[in-house]
């Protein structure tokens, strides 16, 4: 009897792991890209993220993974700059129309589809490949990423992703060469900004002057996580039921956290996000961007950011409270007495 439970056990547990694969498959892309900023690095953000485990972690949440591998680019000759201020953007049109398209592809073929980077540019390209999929979008990160290209003072299309996705804006958005694919897939009442810690004053203007929903860190630390995040599902899902698209920033966290990353601002979100996210059971993309090793002051400070990525990724599709894995029985002592046998002995 005691084998025959012991089988019946183990079959119990191998199916159930049979059922969480098919609930679950998950495909990984990788997006070396930097032109949408000036600082170097950024581009190995990826080969960290998957040496921290990444690969590893979610394959141990039981999913069924499929691994796309690091997108190479289209080289493009140099540019130069747009109303003599935005650099590369033939480049990053071009890259996030690639990326766009394998986006696509993953998320029509059932995948949950996680894209590494990587610097913040790279969201026109993944949400514009969910968008037919008509997501939420969740934005987190210190900064808003919704200059337009006229009211952008760095020039850096990594501040400016959501102005072109945005419905509303379109008609103060320029047509940039590299960009005319782009069809703008989110309006306002589908997105909401969790962690913001630095605004523009134009983006400022944006926010209240569309109605756009945000809490910033401050409104967190007011509120607590808990209630931001359920009266963001509240304005988002409590609609509707529908996908979610969420694009996290690394710098959100505090930079005692994740030193490793271009824009850092002093100010942190708490890893409880991740498990308010998991619980919708609504997400399809996630992109995990702005890990710059070249940015950390010690091999120590580029590790931890990378590893704070990789928790966030797998705590977002697992839990921390102890993930997809089956464990349904505690070990037990063989005798009772053998300790204190051992005692015993010694003395
Ligand atoms: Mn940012």
């Amino acid at each position: 009897t005691t084998f025959l439970s012991s089988r019946l056990s183990h079959l119990r547990t191998q199916l159930h792991l049979i059922l969480e694969k098919s609930f679950c498959s998950m495909a990984v892309i990788g997006a070396p890209f930097s032109q949408g900023q000036k600082r170097k690095g950024v581009e190995y953000g990826p080969a960290a993220i998957r040496e921290a485990g990444v690969m590893k972690r979610l394959s141990n949440l039981g999913c069924g993974l499929k691994d796309f591998g690091d997108l190479s680019f289209t080289p493009v000759p140099k540019e130069d700059l747009y109303n003599n201020l935005i650099a590369n953007r033939r480049s990053v049109g071009l890259t996030n129309q690639e990326r766009s398209e394998v986006v696509s592809r993953a998320v029509s073929g059932g995948y949950s589809c996680v894209t590494v980077a990587g610097d913040h540019s790279l969201a026109i390209g993944t949400i514009s490949g969910h968008a037919r999929h008509c997501p939420d979008l969740i934005w987190v990160n210190t900064h808003a990423d919704i200059n337009a290209p006229l009211t952008t003072s760095s020039g850096c299309l990594h501040g400016q992703p959501v102005s072109f996705l945005l419905r509303e804006l379109q008609d103060k958005v320029p047509q940039l060469p590299g960009f005319s694919w782009i069809k703008p897939c989110i309006s306002s009442p589908s997105l909401v900004y969790i962690g913001l810690k630095e605004m523009d004053p134009p983006e400022h203007f944006i926010l209240k002057n569309y109605d756009i929903q945000y809490f910033s860190i401050r409104d967190i630390d007011r509120l607590g996580i808990q209630k931001v995040m359920e009266q963001t599902f509240n304005l988002l899902i409590g609609k509707r039921q529908r996908p979610s698209h969420l694009s996290f920033d690394i710098d959100v966290f505090d930079p005692t956290l994740a030193p490793a990353t271009g824009t850092p601002v002093v100010g942190g979100l708490s890893m409880c996000i991740t498990e308010e996210i998991h619980n919708t059971e609504l997400l399809s993309a996630l992109d995990l961007v702005e890990v710059n090793p070249q940015l950390a002051a010690s091999d120590e400070e580029a590790k931890a950011t990378a590893g704070l990525a990789v928790d966030v990724i797998a705590s977002i599709f697992g839990t921390r409270e102890g993930g997809h894995n089956v464990y349904d029985q505690l070990p037990t002592p063989s005798s009772p007495h053998e300790s204190e046998n051992e005692e015993h002995v010694r003395i």
